[in-house]
């Protein structure tokens, strides 16, 4: 695959991927009267996968709605207040691949997921598009979208910037660090011979996907922490005050870029992308509150505990608070990010050949565990959903217990009513584990604090 142009890549998945054939079919029978409902995931790469999603029904002659509501897995409760009746087609894009979405289909005569997270059960009912099987990482559902928009063509050049920001969301490519991932190379080059400035690297403040060197970016990087930072307008602003949902008030911004027709491959700077549209105003100004939130983690995750190595990675613990706009926030919203820039410069300081690093912080709604690096030893997915498993087992359902993830980047939750003592306990046998396994001894390791200069 890795000599493929794009358009052979999205030929070659048309014959050769039946979840990718099946999708394909699905749109292609929608007709002038067809309804269809689109939920999507509520981060970057989410927005992105409505934008297009809704955007492509829409040339099909579909009529879309779109929802963005705050969670990963759909409810069925938020399906049932969104769609009275039923529709023609009910289309889950980012938010996983459950086996429980076959319940859905009494809502629609048809139901399609696209994702690429790891499987969470094997929905049997559904049409499935979700490479992760066959490519464990290296994929953003936008881009899968995005394939099939381009297999339904036409597309635009703004479903090209789209598409780019959720792949730049999902960190399937760094523009700054020359790095892409194998299955996003095809689209990823021709982006950059599309907007060759967006790509550009420049000295400048880093953005939070700037996370091995910190003193260049690149425009494309902004837009995307513009695009993020827009989903948490709602925590600085609260919507009973006038302030719109984080999640559609990107949707909007994108929606009216898209509508003001400017060609991407223009854009200079931050300003030109977000300059005299209103909702690019208030993203602005939610920008500068972030930036604020931004100094104060710094603060705080500035010396994390080392617990141990596996194999060449060490594995560090940041105990913090997040920003107190985001007390009530269900996901990692700013916390984690800053602490993710510490894992390089910890790599650094103390000779590992890759790190980690796990957040643990406790907040109003619950304890939310969050875990990045690894270097592909530890696979932080895997060791997020382990912990709720076994938290799953010493207390009874409906506590939140939720996790799981990528390889390098994922996330667990606890609700209110389990102890943070509990959550710590769990985690720290489970590392402790993990040093034990990588160590082929059962002694462990002698525990021990580490301290950056
Ligand atoms: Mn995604």
């Amino acid at each position: 695959m890795v000599l493929m142009n794009y358009k052979e890549q999205v030929k070659f998945l048309r014959e050769r991927d039946s979840g990718f054939a099946g999708a394909v079919e699905l749109l292609k029978s929608l007709r002038r009267s067809s309804s269809v409902v689109v939920f999507s995931h509520h981060d970057v790469d989410g927005i992105a996968s409505a934008f297009i999603l809704q955007r492509l029904c829409r040339r099909l002659g579909a009529k879309v709605v779109v929802k963005l509501p705050e969670g990963f897995r759909l409810l069925v409760e938020e399906l049932e207040t969104a769609v009275r009746g039923t529709v023609d087609l009910l289309l889950i894009s980012d938010k996983g691949t459950f086996a429980s979405y076959d319940d859905f289909f009494r809502k629609a005569e048809n139901v399609l997921i696209l994702d690429h997270h790891p499987l969470d059960g094997r929905p049997t009912r559904c049409t499935v598009f979700n490479p992760a099987p066959e490519y464990p990482v290296g994929t953003a559902t936008a881009l899968l979208c995005h394939m099939l928009a381009t297999q339904l063509g036409p597309t635009d050049e703004h479903d090209d910037l789209v598409a780019l920001i959720g792949c730049r969301g999902d960190a399937v490519f760094d523009p700054v660090e020359n790095r892409f991932d194998d299955f996003a190379r095809p689209f990823v080059e021709r982006a950059r011979q599309l907007f060759p400035r967006l790509f550009r690297t420049r000295l400048g403040c880093p953005t939070m996907y700037d996370l091995v060197d910190r003193r260049r970016t690149a425009l494309v990087n902004q837009i995307t922490e513009a695009a993020y930072v827009g989903t948490l307008a709602h925590y600085y602003e609260a919507e009973t005050r006038g302030g719109a949902y984080g999640p559609e008030l990107v949707f909007t911004f994108l929606n009216d870029l898209a509508r003001r027709g400017e060609n991407p491959a223009e854009f200079r700077s931050l300003d030109d992308v977000l300059g005299k549209l209103p909702a690019g105003a208030i993203i602005s100004r939610t920008l500068q509150r972030f930036y604020l939130d931004w100094e104060l983690l710094s603060g705080r995750v500035q010396s994390p505990v080392f617990l141990g190595e596996v194999q060449g990675v060490g594995v560090y613990l940041a105990f913090a608070k997040e920003a107190p706009s985001m007390q009530s926030a269900p996901f990692p919203a700013i916390l984690p990010h800053v602490a993710a820039t510490q894992l390089e410069p910890l790599k650094r300081a103390f000779g590992h050949e890759e790190t980690a690093i796990i957040v643990f912080c406790p907040k109003e709604i619950g304890v939310q565990v969050s875990m990045r690096g690894g270097g592909g030893v530890i696979n932080c997915g895997q060791f997020c959903s382990r912990l709720a498993e076994r938290l799953r087992r010493l207390f009874p359902p409906g506590t939140g217990i939720e996790g799981g993830g990528h390889v390098a980047a994922a996330e667990f939750f606890a609700g209110k009513s389990v102890p943070i003592y509990a959550v710590m306990r769990e985690l720290l046998w489970m590392a402790e584990e993990l040093f034990q396994q990588g160590s082929g001894s059962s002694g462990g390791q002698e525990p021990s604090v580490k301290v950056m200069e």
